[in-house]
């Protein structure tokens, strides 16, 4: 039995520590059935190579979906507290392996080690919550409106579930969906991005170890086009669950809709956070530079848009570009570093070319906006943490996402303007507001367009208990988290038991 990830080192020359990772299909780690393989290398160090990859194609899929198809037919007996005990397991077992792992994320995806030991941290928590859901999974009991007659809804497993996961958060995004959709008693199919897929199977090796059967859990890594594609056409796969763009979103929204395939979207966001004049303004701006910079601003909650009332506008800027001005940038295995670099070339130069975009628009350069390519930067993508201040609200550079440490100051008049400024985007996932002010605090939690409100914090920290999501083009009405992720990944049936012995017609017989 093929139980190891690695099947051969590589020989010979500097790669003697890199890895070949095979696909993980029905509890074996097999190749794929192209032939082909793909480079994962560290983005701080592009001449690291992390592993190297599979590069699947549909038959892949077929074969990962036949077994998660064929694995569905046990797992949904098993009953959930059993299933949830693997899960709890595997939350003890991530304890263990938390530094590795955090080490592993940070070689492969770049962001520092205090934020991929929180990456791990938060699949941990996803195990302890979703371990305790085994025992929950509550459904409504409620009186019949017949005599003798017994009416509850129970939730059900929806089958084999998809799942398409971005390289921002690669084991926590993952563990949000993989643990829900199995403590619900469902098979998976997991692509990760082609960018961080080690971190994604060691997530599932540990599950794997604690005791998920085979073919619970398959991987298949490769590229959108040759594996998510297929993957979100398959007709034997019921749900399907993507965190990426909102461009990539509305693809898979309307390829999962042709076969009515349940179908869960997070995606974009312009997140903005709101300073008011009477803001602890030494909060905001720790809170605006982790929210701005923290994983290289590439979280889709970033706070890449700081909306500042014009009594304290000059003195934020001032103090915030300072500190922006002053953060160490640098390969995130280096304890004293604050930012790393950002996760690709592709990605580098699309942060490069908004910087140019919010150039040509007028939005003042304060800090920041050059790529670093000196002495040991010059092997990763690395780039210096931008602000523009005085960005019109209509700027391209306050409207789109730009996934990279680039932050837009817009000045405002109150917190109506405030509110204005920020609901008038396409996205709505996170937000937040600095004021002391009870009062204006909870207006804001009611008027602002957005998933999430955060008052006197940033806009990044979603705890994994509470909904995760957003409304507008930043999703489809779902959320993850908690018992959000419960409902998507079961289906309700509503059991009527009728002990009267006799036909009872609901609607038509109206006993006293
Ligand atoms: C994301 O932004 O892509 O709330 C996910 C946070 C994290 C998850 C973010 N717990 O910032």
């Amino acid at each position: 039995m093929a139980t190891d990830i690695l099947t051969k080192p590589i020989i010979g020359g500097t790669a003697s520590r890199t890895r070949i990772y095979n696909n993980f299909i029905d509890g074996e780690w097999v190749e794929a059935s192209t032939g082909e393989t793909f480079e994962n290398r560290n983005p701080a160090d592009t001449r690291d190579v992390v592993g190297i990859f599979q590069k699947s194609g549909k038959a892949d899929v077929d074969a990962a979906v036949a077994a998660a198809k064929r694995a569905f037919a046990k797992w949904r007996l098993v009953p959930a507290p059993r299933r949830a005990e693997i899960v709890f397991r595997a939350a003890e077992m991530l304890m263990e392996r938390k530094e590795e792992y955090s080490r592993d994320m940070t070689r492969e995806m770049g962001k520092i080690l205090k934020e991929t030991r929180g990456d791990v941290q938060e699949a941990i928590d996803a195990s302890y919550y979703n371990a305790g859901e085994g025992r929950r999974l509550f459904g409504p009991t409620v009186p019949s409106e017949l005599p003798n007659k017994f009416a509850m809804a129970v939730r059900q497993p929806i089958g084999v579930c998809g799942m398409i996961t971005p390289w921002n958060f690669p084991m926590a995004i993952p563990s949000w969906k993989l643990l829900p959709a199995i403590v619900c008693g469902n098979t998976c199919v997991i692509k990760p991005a082609q960018d961080t897929p080690l971190s994604t199977f060691n997530l599932v090796r540990t599950l794997v170890d604690a005791g998920v059967p085979k073919g619970v859990i398959n991987i298949v890594t490769g590229f959108g086009s040759s594996v998510g594609t297929p993957m979100t056409e398959h007709p034997d796969v019921k749900a399907i669950s993507l965190t990426g763009s909102s461009e990539v979103g509305r693809i898979v929204g309307q390829t999962a809709a042709k076969s009515f395939k349940h179908c869960s979207l997070e995606l974009g966001g312009k997140n903005p956070m709101i300073v008011l004049d009477d803001a602890n303004l030494d909060l905001a701006i720790e809170g605006g530079l982790w929210g701005g910079f923290g994983t290289t601003g590439q979280r889709c909650t970033a706070t890449s848009r700081i909306i500042v009332q014009k009594g304290v506008y000059a003195e934020f800027i001032e103090r915030y570009v300072e500190r922006a001005k002053g953060l160490k940038i640098g390969n995130g295995l280096d304890e004293t570093v604050d930012m790393g670099p950002a996760v690709n070339e592709n990605q580098l130069k699309g942060d490069l070319n908004y910087v140019d975009i919010a150039k040509a628009e007028g939005a003042k350069l304060k800090c920041g906006g050059h790529r670093l390519d000196s002495g040991d930067y010059q092997y990763g993508y690395f780039i210096e943490p931008t602000v523009f201040v005085d960005v019109d609200p209509k700027m391209r550079i306050a409207q789109e996402e730009v996934f990279g440490p680039v932050v837009s100051i817009i000045p405002c008049n109150d917190l109506e303007d405030a509110i204005q400024i920020a609901n008038n985007i396409e996205y709505g996932l996170s937000s937040a507001l600095y004021t002391r002010d009870v009062n204006r605090a909870f207006a804001a939690m009611r008027d602002l367009e957005a998933g999430i409100t955060y008052i006197n914090a940033p806009t990044i920290g979603a705890e994994v208990h509470l909904p995760f999501g957003g409304v507008k083009a930043t999703g489809n009405g779902h959320r993850e988290g908690g018992i959000g992720a419960i409902d998507f990944y079961t289906e309700w049936k509503a059991v009527y038991v009728d002990y009267s012995d006799k036909l009872q017609r609901a609607q038509i017989d109206r006993p006293e």
